[in-house]
């Protein structure tokens, strides 16, 4: 039996604040068409895709942000992208805000088979910024004031993919520069990351200088070690462009078992990259180098789980 799928980044171009839902769904739709004509199994849109990137904007009252948040799936705004899916048959990675009937908020992201049924669910758990607003910072970052720690774990979940069974997971942006994140992931033999991302091209911590470049590097690099180190593929799916002023670096990129780009997105709008992908190359890795089994020394690992910071370690003085 053939294992191999096709997959694809859909990187979305900015959208502006005062932008409504129809006219980013009505922008996926159209990649979706665009999938459909490659010859595509599964799509990979961006994390909080239907909005703009609103934990950059700070309100007093939460309950003033509910707006940007989902209180079902699919809804009316996102049943377009749902009836797509069903008349292309693919499959469909979705972010979005989720406020749940009993009033909690979540960055979340789902995979939706193409009967419109909801595979697997995803509540991001590395949130990164600040709860309160933060007069040192060029622009904030409220993750923490909007989102709740995802309650999920990471789990994984074998799903049929086009003819054949694929092991799919999720990581929503920040998660994807924890390893320990792509371990969990890779424990239960994920073949497939997919995960989407808001970045500013800039550090606005304004804490110290981080060269742009290097952004998008740390990106790529988060996202290669953990597709090889846990021998998965990866579809990375960025936002980019300017959000009322504020620049996303885009550069959504898929990825193999051996940590190499397979396809990367060379625009910062609305651009469509696809991957065909064996899923028996996840094979070499697991069996050899990364045989998780055989190699893995989980009584040296005791850190881990107990420590959270960083501490010093012992000081070494010369004796004599
Ligand atoms: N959305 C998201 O998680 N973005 C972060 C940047 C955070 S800057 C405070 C990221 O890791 O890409």
């Amino acid at each position: 039996m053939s294992r191999n799928i096709v997959l694809a980044a859909a990187q979305l171009g900015p959208i502006q604040k005062a932008e409504g839902r129809d006219v980013a769904v009505g922008r996926m739709v159209r990649l979706m068409e665009k999938a459909h004509q490659r010859g595509v199994n599964v799509v990979v849109f961006p994390e909080l895709a239907l909005t703009t990137f609103f934990p950059r904007w700070y309100e007093e009252d939460i309950a003033v942000a509910d707006h940007w948040y989902e209180t079902s799936m699919p809804s009316n705004a996102t049943a377009p992208l749902f009836e797509a899916a069903k008349k292309y048959g693919i499959g469909m990675h979705l972010g979005y805000a989720e406020k749940t009937p009993d009033g909690r908020r979540f960055n979340t992201a789902i995979y939706v088979h193409p009967t419109g049924e909801i595979v697997l669910k995803y509540r991001k758990v590395h949130l990164p910024g600040h709860k309160e607003f933060d007069p040192i910072r060029k622009v904030q970052h409220l993750e923490k004031r909007y989102f709740e720690v995802g309650d999920l774990g990471f789990p994984v979940i074998r799903a049929p993919i086009a003819g054949t069974e694929a092991n799919i997971g999720m990581l929503i942006c920040n998660d994807r520069r924890w390893p320990e994140a792509w371990r969990v992931l890779g424990l239960q033999q994920v073949e497939v990351v997919m995960l989407g991302y808001n970045t500013p091209s800039l550090n606005m911590d304004n804490r110290g200088f981080e060269a742009h470049h290097l952004r998008v590097e740390h990106s790529h690099l988060s996202v290669r070690s953990g597709c090889y180190q846990n021998s998965c593929f990866g579809v990375a799916t960025a936002k980019g462009g300017t959000e009322d002023g504020h620049e996303l670096f885009g550069h959504s990129i898929i990825v193999n078992p051996q940590g190499e780009i397979m396809a990367q997105a060379t625009s910062w709008g609305d651009e469509l990259i696809t991957a065909e992908c064996n899923l028996d190359d996840t094979k070499l890795g697991r069996s050899t180098i990364f045989n998780f089994a055989a190699h893995r020394r989980t009584e040296a690992y005791g850190r881990i789980l107990e420590q959270t910071g960083s501490v010093a370690p012992a000081t070494w003085t010369p004796k004599g």
